[in-house]
């Protein structure tokens, strides 16, 4: 089979809407609307449903990106969203009150997801907090039998959402090339 998903998630603002449209080759399928609550203090649009995007690799394999929602309110795509997914990316914000409270509620929401497929942690707005640090990050996970790979991104950028993604893909299966 050479079409594959893998699914963005993480809080509020964290980037997955801008990181899928950083990366995909196609233009990116949007379902932000005017934010009304809390959100609006951060940014002017919130994902309500989904986030879709396709990213082409060598040989004709398709990755088809979907973006969650951040907000809790509809968790209920969550669900729907990681059906057939053969991996997670997960961004956290590293300007937000407690980003670790954010990684260990996202990565314990999908945990019956990540135990059947894997994980990369991408950390956005490091250039607007500089801590936690990435070695902060890396014992924070080090339970983990196999701890995840942990990048700083920023999701505005393809080449770092990129070297994300191929994270994830080589976590998965080592074999699988990208561009
Ligand atoms: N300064 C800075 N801005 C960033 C970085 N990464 C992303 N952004 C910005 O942060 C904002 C993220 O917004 P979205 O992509 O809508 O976030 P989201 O995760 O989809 O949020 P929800 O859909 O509301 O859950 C955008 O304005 C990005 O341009 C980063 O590393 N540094
Ligand atoms: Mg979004």
């Amino acid at each position: 089979m050479n079409q594959h998903k893998i699914i963005f998630t993480g809080p509020v603002g964290a980037g997955k809407t801008t990181a899928i449209d950083s990366i995909s080759d196609i233009p990116a399928i949007k379902t932000d609307a005017d934010a009304s609550d809390m959100t609006r203090q951060r940014k002017k649009a919130t994902t309500v449903a989904m986030d879709y995007g396709v990213m082409n690799l060598e040989g004709g394999e398709k990755i088809h990106l979907y973006g969650t929602p951040g907000q809790e309110r509809f968790d209920f795509m969550w669900d729907i969203l990681v059906t057939g997914g053969i991996g997670l990316v997960l961004l956290v914000d590293n300007s937000r009150a407690a980003p670790f409270k954010d990684m260990a509620f996202f990565l314990e929401s999908f945990s019956d997801f990540i135990e059947k497929t894997s994980v990369a942690i991408g950390v956005t707005q490091m250039d607007k907090s500089q801590t936690p640090t990435l070695e902060e990050y890396y014992a924070q996970l080090k339970s983990f039998d196999c701890p995840p790979p942990v990048f700083a991104v920023d999701a505005r950028k393809t080449q770092d959402v990129s070297i994300l993604v191929q994270s994830l893909l080589f976590a998965i299966d080592p074999g699988v090339s990208c561009e």
